[in-house]
């Protein structure tokens, strides 16, 4: 890569197919955008999803790309980035596909602290399935499955990743490019588990949370607020809930190590090589 890439540069040529009015497109759009701030080359990334409409955001970047399994971007994210810590790992991906069927993943990317960026699209709806309602749906919000209401109150993803030890965390509303940009571009930057969460609308199938409900309920974080200060961000995200508002901005940022930094401290460490000889670890299994 010689020449500046603009924002542009980065399409994959393939259009998306999302339907009008998406949140989606301002999450790509800022993609897009952060990856250009910091001129990534496409070579060197690799964007990795699992399934659902967000889930398919890898097609309209230029990138080495998996469109994995349902829930199943994490770990697939974990293994690329162990086997090839010299690539940016970018995972993009829904609620439904993070926090329902993926949920059991969030906890160890956070505390492993994978050298990754987790942006997840948050419509409160499984949108590509037609409506049925997701770990963050409302409870007063009548989906497809549950018409009466939901039963189980909707969880909250931020405290989640901040409670496991996420290194990077910010939330931002898909309607505003510019802070989802900046947020995903801190993230990209970060050396740990940086997790961006956006609130993007589904016009189609989620007809409560539109994009001005999104607007009304969102308030940035304040100024002066310590983004070092795990307690802080916690207590910050529990006082906005009490108020049924949504903190924006960066709420946490901290360094610990990586989890392929400490692989290659345990390999240094067993006396082991990286020009290790796959047959050898085999026939140890075989005495
Ligand atoms: C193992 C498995 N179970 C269920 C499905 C069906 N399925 C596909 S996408 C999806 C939910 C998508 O919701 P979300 O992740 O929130 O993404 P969105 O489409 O809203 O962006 C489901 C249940 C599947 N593809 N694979
Ligand atoms: S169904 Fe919803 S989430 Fe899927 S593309 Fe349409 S608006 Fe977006």
């Amino acid at each position: 890569m010689s020449e500046l890439m603009k924002a542009k540069e980065y399409q994959s040529g393939i259009h998306p197919v999302w339907c009008a009015g998406c949140g989606n497109y301002g999450a790509l759009a800022a993609v897009y955008r952060a990856l250009a701030e910091l001129q990534i080359d496409p070579a060197n990334l690799v964007n990795i999803s699992g399934i659902g409409c967000s889930s398919r955001m890898p097609y309209f970047l230029k990138a080495f790309k998996m469109h994995t399994l349902h829930g199943r971007a994490g770990p697939v994210a974990t293994g690329l980035q162990l086997a090839r810590p010299d690539l940016k790992v970018l995972v993009t991906g829904g609620d439904g596909d993070g926090f329902s069927i993926g949920g059991g993943h969030m906890p160890h990317l956070g505390r492993t602290n994978v050298n990754l960026t987790y942006v997840l699209m948050d419509n409160h709806i499984y949108g590509l399935t037609k409506g049925q309602a997701s770990p963050t749906s409302r409870r007063e919000m009548k989906a497809y499955t549950t018409p009466y209401g939901g039963i189980e109150a909707p969880m909250w993803p931020l405290l989640y990743m901040l409670t496991y030890g996420a290194t990077y965390v910010g939330q931002a509303f898909a309607g505003d490019a510019k802070m989802c940009a900046e947020l995903i571009k801190g993230g990209l930057e970060h050396r740990g588990m940086a997790y961006i969460h956006i609130l993007s609308q589904c016009p189609s199938f989620n007809k409560m949370d539109t994009a001005d409900y999104f607007k009304s309920i969102i308030k940035e974080v304040p100024e002066g607020h310590d983004v070092t200060d795990l307690r802080k961000a916690m207590r910050l995200v529990y006082k906005f809930k009490e108020k049924e508002k949504e903190p924006v901005g960066l709420l946490y940022k901290t360094q610990r190590p990586t989890l392929d930094d400490i692989m290659a401290d345990l390999v240094k460490q067993a006396g082991g090589s990286k020009d290790y000889d796959i047959r050898k670890i085999i026939d140890l299994s075989h005495p």
